[in-house]
């Protein structure tokens, strides 16, 4: 079965076509990159529309859809609504443009637009459970990762600067195979430490400090997402107390994770461990996401999210505390929930490292 086949399962049997406009649901169904393109697809075929620039590419590697290369792209959109005599068109709610809509409907005559999120649902809810070449993909992204981490511990030195730091994850990633970075590269060292999203800069690393470093690879459009805190030198009581309490939680959180408890369920684990030790106000951001062809999508492990998690779904296990001024530490390992549990996808060490 085909995604397109999965795709109409999940929809009301009345919508008779499609139309996928965003970058990265194009590229889930076809499997191929490109910053523009059009899917079309109805219940017995679909289509990839794409330009001359990605024509040959498209050519030789989409297997889901007929590839037509783009001219007048609303001309050829229509010809097919005809072709397959399709009365509707559902449409991206969640990610189309206002300005593309306005546009579509303007060339798109005698077809009724579904424009609630009942295709972007459809979408959301297919991606959400990854399928075993997905999770290869993802697999791999984590390896290459992994590398990074073990050429770094090598490579940091008191007087090095976070941003150095970042370069050289980076820089790793790449030579082993990474398409590119999941997200902008966090590395915080000391009191910089305590903001969860900091960007790197140019201090030194110093001896009794922290070093917080956050990133990810990414393996034919799969991201992985990892965080490690590691000490120069030897922390403070505090320091190694703080950390203890981070990783209980964190561990807590993937022994009891499995498919089938609510987000919501999944973050209390983990909150209430740091909760009971003292430190819930320093813990204010949800435990976890999902991890796919985005580094962030559905379905969420916050204390907002009461949605069930679905099997098959990767999503981070990602705990943290953070003392203004002081210093923070998050520990993040991502893990591919089933039903009676999950395996965690992350094998980096993650006991207290003092360097
Ligand atoms: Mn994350």
């Amino acid at each position: 079965m085909t995604k397109f086949d999965k795709l109409f399962n999940e929809l009301p049997d009345d919508i008779d076509c499609v139309l996928v406009t965003s970058d990265v649901n194009r590229r889930y169904f076809t499997g191929m990159k490109s910053s523009d393109g059009t899917v079309i697809a109805f219940r017995d075929k679909a289509y990839l529309i794409i330009d001359f620039r990605y024509i040959e590419k498209a050519r030789a590697v989409v297997k889901t859809a007929e590839v037509i290369e783009q001219k007048k792209l609303y001309n050829q959109i229509q010809e097919l609504i005809h072709k397959h005599s399709a009365e509707n068109i559902a449409v991206e709610s969640q990610t189309m443009t206002i300005n593309q809509l306005n546009t579509l409907k303007k060339f798109i005559k005698d077809t009724e637009f579904i424009e609630t999120d009942v295709l972007s649902n459809a979408i959301n809810s297919l991606r959400m459970s990854k399928d075993l070449s997905e999770i290869e993909c993802i697999k791999k992204a984590q390896e290459i990762a992994e590398l990074a981490f073990d050429g770094i511990l090598d490579y940091i030195k008191e007087g090095v600067t976070e941003r150095e730091i970042a370069m050289e994850l980076e820089r790793i990633m790449m030579i082993n195979g990474s398409e590119g970075v999941s997200f902008e590269t966090i590395v915080l060292s000391g009191a910089n430490t305590s903001m969860p999203h900091g960007v790197p800069s140019d201090k030194p690393v110093q001896k009794g400090e922290f070093i917080l470093m956050d990133y990810g690879a990414v393996y034919n459009g799969y991201h992985s997402d990892m965080t490690r805190t590691i000490c120069l030198g030897e922390p403070s009581a505090e320091m190694r107390k703080v950390y203890e309490i981070v990783l209980e939680a964190q561990k807590a959180a993937i022994n009891q994770a499995r498919a089938g408890m609510t987000g919501q369920e999944l973050d209390f684990i983990a909150r209430s461990i740091i909760e009971e030790a003292g430190y819930g106000e320093y813990f204010g951001h949800s435990l976890g996401h999902g991890v796919g062809l985005e580094i962030h999508e559905k379905p969420n492990a916050s204390q907002s999210y009461r949605h069930i998690l679905n099997e098959n779904a990767v999503v981070t296990i990602e705990p943290g505390i953070y003392i203004a001024g002081k210093f923070g530490v998050r520990i993040e390992d991502f893990v591919i929930l089933h039903k009676n549990g999950c395996e965690n996808i992350t094998k980096s060490a993650k006991n207290i490292i003092s360097l």
